[in-house]
């Protein structure tokens, strides 16, 4: 079909961008990383989200190559920031079921990382549960495998899937990113404020990072602050925005609480 057709002139011109949303540590206020997330500037169509054409990226095989460009691009941009000397920034990079389960995804992570010279510690990769559901034993494997590069892992979405607990009991992580289910309605006294709580305390407990994402109203920040969160990411904070809007967000490196 033609949106197939499109991809695959996408990739050889080069259409595809990257935009980048703060993550923001709720210790100090300040830009702790950035996810970076995939548009795609579509002739005709515009700027166009990832929901439009991961799932044909998927099943045609074309995300291979196009997740593999995401990595090195992000990855670049992260190196770039960090020799002009702008505070150090974790970048958080999206794969996809499909990159992940890829016999060779260590080899490509580490070929980036060398390509880029990215120091692997500054580098975060956000599975979902399509990625951790398949093969528990080589999931632990390619985990531990990324563990070594000194690549961080975070579980995207978490708490929505069908077994969000099994999967910390199986897996080596170090962050749980609390899927914006869970934050839209937050407020104190809520239902999702007792699950929210449970979770940051779960992850306390297991030495992992939190993040909550979709934060977008003042009381659900203060919600998250009560119960001492580590980061944020949301429209309250910042859009996704171009590469160059964020370069001189970091430059003049706000304190957002
Ligand atoms: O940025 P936006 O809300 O439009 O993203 C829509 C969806 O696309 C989200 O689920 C997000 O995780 C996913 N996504 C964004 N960038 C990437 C990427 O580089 N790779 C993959 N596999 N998914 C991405
Ligand atoms: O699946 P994933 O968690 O990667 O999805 C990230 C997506 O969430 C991005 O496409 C981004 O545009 C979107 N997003 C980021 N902040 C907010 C927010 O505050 N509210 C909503 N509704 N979406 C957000
Ligand atoms: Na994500
Ligand atoms: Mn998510």
């Amino acid at each position: 079909i033609s949106l197939e057709a499109d991809l695959r002139k996408a990739i050889a011109q080069e259409q595809f961008e990257l935009y980048y949303q703060p993550q923001i540590d709720l210790a100090t206020g300040a830009i702790a990383g950035a996810e970076a997330l995939l548009r795609w500037r579509r002739p005709e169509f515009g700027l166009t989200s990832p929901n439009v054409f991961i799932d044909i990226a998927e099943e045609t095989g074309l995300i291979n190559e196009i997740g593999a460009w995401v990595l090195a691009k992000a990855c670049r941009q992260a190196a770039a920031w960090q020799s002009l000397g702008l505070a150090p920034l974790r970048i958080s990079v999206n794969l996809s079921p499909l990159q992940f389960l890829r016999q060779d995804i260590v080899q490509v992570v580490e070929n980036t990382l060398e390509e880029t010279g990215l120091d692997p510690g500054f580098l975060e990769l956000e599975l979902t549960e399509g990625s951790l559901l398949k093969d528990v034993e080589r999931t632990r494997q390619v985990l531990r495998s990324l563990k070594e590069l000194g690549v961080r892992v975070a579980i995207d979405d978490f708490g929505v899937g069908f077994s969000s607990l099994s999967y910390l009991k199986n897996f080596d992580v170090d962050t749980l990113k609390i899927d914006r289910s869970f934050i839209s309605s937050l407020l104190a006294g809520s239902r999702d404020e007792a699950i929210v709580r449970a979770i940051i305390s779960l992850a306390r407990s297991l030495e992992l990072k939190v993040i909550a994402e979709g934060v977008e109203t003042n009381p659900q920040l203060a919600c998250l602050l009560s119960h001492a969160c580590n980061e944020a990411q949301g429209y309250l904070f910042s859009r996704p925005v171009p590469s160059g809007i964020f370069e001189s967000l970091l430059r003049d490196d706000p304190r957002y609480l």
